[in-house]
């Protein structure tokens, strides 16, 4: 079940760091033969005759020497995670020991393995489709917990699965269109051709909304932008630092302290948002304050949600109007701050409203609760998913393709057009999955990965 020439590897799978536990995989045809040279089962059994799949516990020995005592694992081709014989040796997380091992490994043939490699051969052996080793990483590298569990929902096999099926209904009707223009003394029934346009169209509207996932993950990972709006002086910059939970931004009482945007990335809830504290909007002021205030509308206008920040402790004034009229069209959260204080101020229109004292912390859990909610989480309704650009520059020119070739039908163009399209978008999906991928489609993919991965 080896790929056709390819050697034995081996990799710590753990980080390099002093540890609880340290890993190194080791894949290959020669996987069993170097774990017999190294690891020496308590009760004397050879370690390649180690019951598949289950831990057994011995020696680790290099020149002969004890280096380790530890578990060692057996996944016999295929059933393991790259297709190929795999042995897993688990030891105590010491770099110094995991390095040892490698170099033992090395003396015996085994090449230590490239970023991604395991994961390669997995797709190679038909473990994963690509889609799939994509998610791999995604998960590895997720920034937070709505990005890891949307890239198990892919690894899980639902974008796999829902790309196969378009890829099928592509495929179907291209064998279908193939037969008919075979015989070109019949023409295509117009019944027919209509009813192949509309499963293109349908097709490539599917493909298209699968396309406009990878923005949502983009954004899961990168983070919302929230920016926090106010007048001078209504507690922007303190109730960033309270949100954050750290004295991030100066405050002061003094108006017109914050001018250029500062941004802080925090979780909440296993969601990424980049806070970004803004300039206080008003008439008045020097020219960097009108600077600042400007940037903060720039910065409102491209955020994905807006806190609208006002001193509870004041009644509106003019200088409020604008704050209202910033935020239009855009996601908002009314704050009204200094709650700890007398209130003055009346909220209006129908954005949530949060009462909250950045000075003592009243509703600030409130407020973070709400927006850890904001970010989509693709991956838990509906399934299917593109995490990276390559897959939804795919998809996209699949559904273009398809949509081309539904029209061709409609307009009667010639069949070879039809089929040009279809086949268009039928390599383009291939491409997602991994069918009939160049090498150097591959190496983009893999070199993501860490070692040992
Ligand atoms: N009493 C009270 N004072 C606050 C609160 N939040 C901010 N302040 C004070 O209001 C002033 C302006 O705060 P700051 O965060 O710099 O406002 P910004 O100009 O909107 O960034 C400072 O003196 C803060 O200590 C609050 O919730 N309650
Ligand atoms: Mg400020």
């Amino acid at each position: 079940m080896n790929t056709p020439g390819s050697d034995t590897i081996a990799a710590p799978a753990t980080a390099a760091a002093p540890s609880a536990v340290g890993i190194v995989r080791i894949s290959g045809s020669g996987a069993f033969a170097a774990a017999d040279a190294l690891f020496f089962p308590r009760g004397g059994a050879k370690a390649s005759g180690a019951p598949a799949r289950r831990a057994v516990t011995g020696e680790v020995r290099t020149n002969g020497a004890l280096l380790d005592t530890g578990l060692l694992l057996l996944f016999p081709a295929p059933r393991s995670y790259t297709g190929e014989d795999v042995a897993e040796l688990q030891l105590h997380g010491s770099p110094a020991v995991l390095a040892a091992v490698m170099g033992e490994l090395a003396r015996l043939g085994v090449r230590p393995a490239a970023p991604g490699e395991f994961t390669k051969r997995a797709f190679l052996n038909g473990r994963l489709d690509l889609a799939q080793a994509e998610a791999v990483a995604d998960i590895i590298t997720a920034p937070t917990e709505v990005a890891a569990r949307a890239g198990a929902a892919m690894l899980a096999g639902a974008r796999g699965e829902s790309l196969r099926r378009e890829c099928d209904e592509l495929t179907g009707l291209l064998a279908h269109f193939t037969a008919l223009v075979d015989y070109p003394e019949e023409d295509l029934p117009p019944a027919d051709a209509a009813d192949m346009a509309r499963r293109l169209f349908a097709v490539s509207r599917r493909l298209e909304r699968l396309q406009n996932t990878y923005e949502e993950v983009r954004l899961i990972n990168e983070g919302l932008a929230c920016a926090i709006i106010g007048r001078p002086n209504a507690g922007k910059s303190s109730l960033l630092n309270a949100l954050a939970g750290a004295d991030r931004v100066i405050v002061s009482p003094e108006p017109g302290t914050t001018r250029d945007i500062v941004e802080q990335r925090v979780t909440f809830g296993g969601a990424l948002l980049r806070l970004q504290d803004s300039a206080g909007l008003r008439e008045a002021g020097c020219h960097a304050e009108r600077e600042g205030a400007s940037r903060a509308l720039e910065a409102a206008n491209l955020a994905h949600a807006v806190l609208r920040v006002f001193d509870g402790s004041q009644p509106p004034d003019a200088q409020d109007e604008a704050v209202w009229n910033a935020a239009k069209g855009r996601r908002a959260f009314t704050v009204v701050n200094k709650c700890d204080l007398p209130l003055r101020f009346e909220p209006k229109g129908d954005a949530p409203v949060f009462y909250v004292s950045a000075l003592t912390g009243e509703g600030i859990d409130r407020l973070r609760e709400a927006l850890s909610a904001l970010p989509p989480r693709p991956g838990e309704s509906e399934g299917a998913v593109l995490a990276s650009a390559r897959q939804a520059d795919a998809a996209a020119r699949a559904a273009d393709g398809a949509a081309c070739a539904a029209r061709a039908l409609t307009d009667g163009v010639t069949p070879d057009a039809v089929l040009g399209e279809l086949e268009y978008a039928i390599g383009a999906l291939g491409e997602v999955l991994g069918l009939n991928v160049s090498e150097e489609v591959l190496r983009q993919v893999f070199e993501r990965f860490c070692v040992g991965k």
